[in-house]
């Protein structure tokens, strides 16, 4: 197939599954173009069957707000006729969705037909998708898509419920590829950052309010009262200024390092015993599910997405939203001596295996084909 990939370049999950996506699809045989306003932070090798357009987006005095959703519905309408796309599939229902049926209805308009199948991540619905502004455009690119997936049954239950939606929606679980994320001998680098032998606790995210960063700190203070540990946080956003301030607050901040944006998450998540997720809201958690390739057990909220990824006192443990003490307790559980800790890690890598690649990427596959044939 030729398939055109329409995501946010970003190191946010949405534009991690895309890419991802698109990789694997690539390495099937599939042509894969991604259109974007940037190169996609994992697209950074070359494959021939992957190639990339640009969105640019013109400026002009009287544009207080450059108009993306315009030159991208533009970009679409150039690449689909001019690469003979068999199929476009974009990720984030905002402004991914609306530009692509906008781009449709253009090409319709000159006797070319294309279909467009929405994946809808989590925040496009949740948190932005909320906002009554965007009500009205979002339920019309839904159903106006001619395919509709969700990362989580719970993304699904809550687009029915926030958004009229009158297309089916069908439900593609996040995957990791263990190629890249397993564990690796990294423990030298362990040795230098833990020298006496220290639990090493670790935090990925954009560093956003939803992310409950705070939490991680505060969760963290409590285990290193019982043991001795260290917490990295990867990432960077909005929150990040906050959450240095309350390490300094809370008189931790030397055993604790923000390591900020990191390309190869996978070699310092191989260093770590725990991984910890205590997001507001989690469509899917696929920082969790890297980090469980990686052999790590998550303490986590009990929100959206989470409990279909994991397997509460098995892969670790899941508690209410802000419950600090119980997620404290827990990790504590799994820290406690070395089989336990042994037997989470084994645990937490066989649930990761139910969501390799290998077994969620012909779920997309038959999708495609299966919009196509009835297009
Ligand atoms: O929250 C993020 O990390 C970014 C965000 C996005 O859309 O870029 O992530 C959402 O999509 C991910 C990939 O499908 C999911 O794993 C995350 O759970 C989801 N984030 C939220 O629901 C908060």
């Amino acid at each position: 197939m030729n398939i055109g990939i329409v995501c946010y370049p970003t190191f946010g999950g949405s534009g991690v599954v895309a890419t991802e996506l698109g990789k694997a699809l690539a390495s099937r045989g599939h042509k894969v173009h991604f259109i974007t306003y940037s190169q996609p932070a994992r697209l950074d090798f070359f494959n021939e069957n992957l190639f990339y357009h640009e969105v640019n987006v013109s400026t002009y005095p009287l544009f207080d707000y450059p108009p993306y959703e315009t030159s991208l519905a533009s970009r679409l309408v150039d690449v689909v006729k001019f690469e003979k796309l068999d199929i476009l599939h974009v990720h984030y229902a905002i402004p991914h969705a609306s530009a692509a049926v906008f781009a449709k209805h253009i090409l319709a308009s000159e006797g070319i037909r294309i279909p467009v199948i929405t994946t809808l991540h989590g925040t496009d619905i949740t948190l932005v998708g909320r906002d009554k502004t965007y009500t009205p455009v979002i339920s019309y690119s839904i159903n106006e898509s001619d395919g509709v997936t969700t990362v989580s049954e719970s993304l699904k239950r809550e687009t029915l419920t926030l958004f009229d939606v009158k297309k089916e929606i069908k439900v593609i679980p996040n995957f990791v590829d263990f190629s890249r994320f397993s564990k690796k001998p990294k423990d030298h680098f362990r040795k230098v950052i833990a020298p006496n032998g220290e639990k090493m606790i670790i935090h990925t995210s954009n560093f956003r309010k939803v992310k409950r960063v705070g939490d991680v700190v505060r969760v963290f203070q409590k285990i290193n009262e019982k043991t001795p540990s260290r917490l990295l946080l990867i990432g960077d956003g909005p929150e990040r200024i906050n959450i240095e301030m309350l390490c300094r607050e809370l008189n931790i901040a030397p055993l604790i390092t923000f390591l900020g944006k990191q390309e190869a998450v996978e070699e310092i998540l191989s260093i770590c015993d725990l991984f910890i997720l205590p997001s507001e809201h989690e469509s899917f958690g696929l920082a969790a599910l890297e980090a469980m390739a990686c052999e790590l057990p998550v303490i986590s909220s009990n929100t959206g997405g989470i409990p279909e990824l994991m397997v509460d006192g098995i892969t670790g443990f899941m508690s209410n939203v802000g419950d600090i003490e119980k997620m404290a307790n827990d990790a504590f559980l799994i820290l406690e001596d070395a089989e336990t800790l042994k037997r989470f890690k084994s645990n937490a890598l066989s649930q990761a295996r139910k969501f390799s690649i290998e077994t969620v990427l012909p779920k997309y596959e038959a999708f495609y084909s299966s919009v196509l044939s009835t297009f």
